[in-house]
This record gives structure tokens, sequence and C-alpha cells, in this order.
């Protein structure tokens, strides 16, 4: 392939899951359309189409029933194969649902012993991240949830929840391994209702945690938009917080099924928000794509669609450069933000600005009176997507 200004580079920092290109295209009503991808074959395809970085659940790389001897053979040729093409691991995550051992739940089970399994469990993805120099562990509990609330009351959910958590702050402590926890959240899917299913459910529960200062948010693109949420407004809050630690990038239609869509395919207005927000804040973090390939697709169509993830995501980019120099947007924000009304500054409290806010006249009309351009704007915005600008 040609490169051009849209060819992805290390320091763009993308990174894909062994699940999404090993992603075999099994669904709820058909089988696999797509042979098994061995982890090792992952790393040569996303080295050969530029990415960055690979991250791994636990038993994507280790099966859950290996034994000691397979997983060190294991181990010792995934590092072969990252040492021969320079792609890193900059974060590890644990498959808490899909054994039958999660059907109710993993750190918020009634079953003390599953709870301390799912403990265990994700102890031993800690050791095998840090093999591999993670930095970032993702924590997504797609089984925390209920069919009925009969089950639990769901405030004990959440103190088990925060059980766990504190739990695996100190044995990152302990160990030394110096993890930044990412929790991931998510409305539906696999269960009826996943406990804390929204970003800022999980940036409340942080601030309960012994060890708050570990432990950020992984917001993703598909859950946001599942039930009709602004992703660029939650992490918004979530950098705002100083918690954005990680981010799944991808694409879905709202009121679907979690479609995992190549990124920007969807809604690449929304996404062009998106990356126009993480570029001008700064965001250092890793661009992870969680998303797959169409069933439709063979592994030739698995590259195209992970070139695909990281071109849109790069052409946001630049369009967002464009916005952001563009003479007449330049002008029209300048414009707004001289309104020409007068009237105390609000600021922090003070009891003497108080009593001058509440003596003031507003004149309610005025402040309304004139037109906020946003019709223009936005429409140049349009133009700049859509290539005529
Ligand atoms: C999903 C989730 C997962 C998690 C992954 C990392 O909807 O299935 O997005 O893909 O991101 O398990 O922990
Ligand atoms: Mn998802
Ligand atoms: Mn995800």
């Amino acid at each position: 392939m040609p490169s051009d200004k849209y060819t992805p580079r290390a320091e763009d920092k993308f990174s894909f899951g062994l699940w999404t290109v090993g992603n075999r295209g099994r669904d709820p009503f058909g089988d696999a359309v797509r042979p098994t991808l061995p982890p090792v074959e992952a790393v040569r395809l996303l080295a050969g189409v530029g990415a960055w970085g690979v991250n791994f659940h636990d038993n994507d790389l280790v099966p859950i029933d290996a034994g000691a001897q397979e997983r060190e053979r294991i181990v010792r040729e995934f590092r072969q194969v990252l040492d021969e093409t320079g792609v890193v691991v900059p974060m590890a995550t644990v498959n808490l649902f899909y054994d039958a051992v999660f059907r109710d739940g993993a750190f918020t089970s009634n079953d003390p012993a599953v709870r301390a399994y799912s403990v265990q469990k994700t102890m031993r993805a800690m050791d095998l991240g840090a093999e591999f120099s993670a930095g970032v562990f993702v924590l997504w509990g797609g089984r925390e949830g209920v069919e009925t609330d009969a089950c639990r009351r769901p405030d004990e959910a959440i103190k088990r929840l925060r059980e766990a958590l504190n739990y695996l702050c100190e044995y990152s402590i302990d160990q030394g391994y110096g993890y930044n926890f990412a929790l991931e959240a998510k409305p539906n899917e696999p269960r009826a209702d996943i406990y804390m299913p929204t970003t800022g459910a999980y940036l409340h529960f942080i601030t309960t945690l012994d060890h708050p200062e570990l432990v950020g948010v992984n917001p993703e693109v598909a859950h946001e938009h599942m039930p009709g949420l602004n992703m660029t407004h939650s992490v918004a809050q979530a950098w705002e917080a100083g918690k954005l630690f990680h981010i799944d990038l991808n694409d879905q239609i709202p009121g679907r099924y979690d479609q995992d869509l190549r990124f920007g395919s969807a809604n690449p207005k929304a996404a062009f928000w998106l990356v126009k927000f993480l570029e001008d804040v700064g965001y250092q973090g890793a661009r992870h794509f969680d998303a797959h390939a169409y069933r439709t697709e063979d592994y030739e169509g698995v590259k195209d669609f992970a070139r695909g993830c990281m071109r849109t995501y790069l052409v946001l980019k630049d369009k967002a450069a464009q916005w952001n120099a563009d003479v007449e947007i330049r002008a029209l924000l300048a414009e707004m933000a001289e309104t020409g009304h007068q009237a105390p500054p609000v600021g922090s409290y003070r009891k003497e600005d108080a009593s001058r806010l509440l003596a003031h006249e507003f004149d309610r009309a005025a402040l309304a009176a004139k037109g906020l351009r946003y019709e223009r704007l936005d429409q140049l915005t349009m133009d700049i997507l859509l290539g005529v600008r």
C-alpha cells in the first residue's frame, strides 16, 4: 500500500485487541465464518497494517485450562513475535464473562467462591499483563448484572465490586506492577441490565475506592451510543476528572444490538467531535479499537477493517486541524465570544459579589435577541467533513 499522510505511525498509539482482529464472526444466529487466528499471527497481521499495540484478555493468549508448561511456551512465542515486529502491549484485561462459572456475575456473584475465583483469575491476568509491561488494566464487567432483580439487592453488588477493586489495587501495589485500572461501562449485553451502565456511574464509584488515584475509566463509543448517549460528553467528563485512562473506539447505531463497527463508519460526525476532543486536549493514551470486521470478510477484509479504523481516525484528526485553522470558523467563534452583554461575574462565591449579583437587573429580551450562528458553524463543519471545503 502506498503511504500517505493517513498512514499510521507508532506515535499515533493505535492498538487492537487480539479478540478484535481475531473475531471469527460468530453471532447468536450463526457460527464462525473465519478460521482461528493464533495470537502470533494476529500480531503479524497488526504489524503488517501498521498498528502500534496489541491488547489481550488472559484467555485470548493462554487458554483457561492451560497448564504451566503450555503457558510458558505461549508466553515465550508471544514475546518472540513482539520482539520481531516491535508491537507493544499497552493494556491487558481479564475475561470474566465467557466461562459458565460467570453466568451470574464475577465480582458481584452471590457465591463467595465465584467471587474469589474471579479475583484470583484477575490477579493471574495481571501477572500475565505485567510480563509484557502492560501499563493499563481494563475491567469490563460484562456479566456483572441481572435479568431479574430478584437475585440480589443492587447496592450489595456495588459493595462487592468495591471490595474486589480495593483488593486488586492492593495486589498491584504489592507486586509493584504500577497498573492504572480502567473501568469500562456498558448498559446491557450480555446481561439484560449491567451494573454501572454509564461512564458517569463509574466516575462516582471510583471516588469511593481506597485507591482512587489508581483507577480511571475506559469509555467505549458503542456502549455510549447503544442507549443514545453522547460519547464525547462522557469522554469529556472523564478527561476533566483526570480519569481518561483508556478509550475503546468503534461505532454503533443507537438502539441496535452491540455492533462493534469499524471506527467512524456509522456516525462519522460523532467520531469527528470525539477525535477533535482527544486531539484538542492532548490525550496521550492508547487509541484502542475495540471493534471487529463484518461477518462477510475473510482475513484480507479484516486487514481492510483494521486499516480503516486507523485511517478514519487520522482523516478526522486532519479535519479537526482544518476546522481549528479555518478563518471563517475562527471568526464565528470570536463573534460568539463577544456577546457585548454586561453582568457581574459569578466566579467563586463571595458575600459582597453575591449581593451585587442579586441586585443586578437583567434584560432577558436583550440576552436572547441575537442569533448564535450555530447553523452556519455546523454547516461549515459539514462542508469540511464532506470534503468540499
Ligand atoms: C464488549 C466489551 C469488551 C471489553 C473487553 C475488554 O462489549 O464486549 O467492549 O470488548 O472491552 O472485554 O475488557
Ligand atoms: Mn463493547
Ligand atoms: Mn470494549
